[in-house]
């Protein structure tokens, strides 16, 4: 069992087409396992998983992408649906980090980050998380500051996303500095 590739289908499923796999997600992004497991079953790469690969597959992942409780499964981020997914508001770290790629970076500094194709603008808790987010679009990526408190403290709204992933709806340049000072 590849589960990486499991994990991927299911974050296509619950971050991007519900209704592909006939779905019924509540406004917090969850859906009972049965029916996700049901669609899955249906396919021939799937059709022997039952809920105990969907556990070991989060539990082998290296990212906490999934969670399941009471016989529901959601993703933690990375939505891209027209329905907008309620996060919990939490007061963020004060910074957090946003890396990138260096052809990006131009336009962040005029226009702040947005969340583009997703639902919230994606943010990392440490430096390293971030390097590897960024290096998903750039083999050399710029990692920005983010300085998450003082926005908050003016009013922009961040979300919890997991340990290493918060969300904000968006964040004005005003509060992005680049890593010169980091070392990085
Ligand atoms: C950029 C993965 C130009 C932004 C990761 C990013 C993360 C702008 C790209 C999660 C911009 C969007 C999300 C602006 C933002 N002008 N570019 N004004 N504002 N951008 O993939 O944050 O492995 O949608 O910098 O690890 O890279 O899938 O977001 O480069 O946690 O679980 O627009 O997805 O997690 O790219 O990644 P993405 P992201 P998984």
């Amino acid at each position: 069992m590849d589960y990486s590739i499991l994990s991927k289908e299911v974050s296509y499923a619950l971050r991007h087409a519900p209704w592909e796999y006939e779905l019924e997600m509540d406004e917090e992004g969850w859906v009972p396992v049965v029916q996700l497991l049901d669609a899955l079953n249906k396919s021939d790469k799937w059709k022997d998983i039952d809920e105990s690969d969907l556990v070991e597959m989060i539990a082998r992942s290296d990212k906490k992408r999934h969670e399941i409780a009471n016989g529901r499964i959601r993703a933690f981020y990375g939505h891209s649906l027209p329905m907008k997914i309620t996060k919990e508001k939490r007061i963020p770290p004060e910074v957090l980090y946003h890396g990138t790629a260096r052809k990006f970076v131009e336009s962040i500094r005029e226009n702040g980050l947005l969340p583009q194709g997703r639902q919230y603008v994606h943010l990392s808790q440490d430096i390293e998380t971030a390097k590897n987010v960024g290096r998903r679009h750039d083999k050399f990526p710029i990692v920005l500051v983010v300085d998450a408190k003082k926005a908050w403290d003016n009013g922009v709204m961040f979300y919890y996303g997991n340990e290493k992933v918060w969300l904000a709806d968006l964040i004005p340049s005003a509060y992005i500095r680049e890593n010169s000072d980091l070392g990085i």
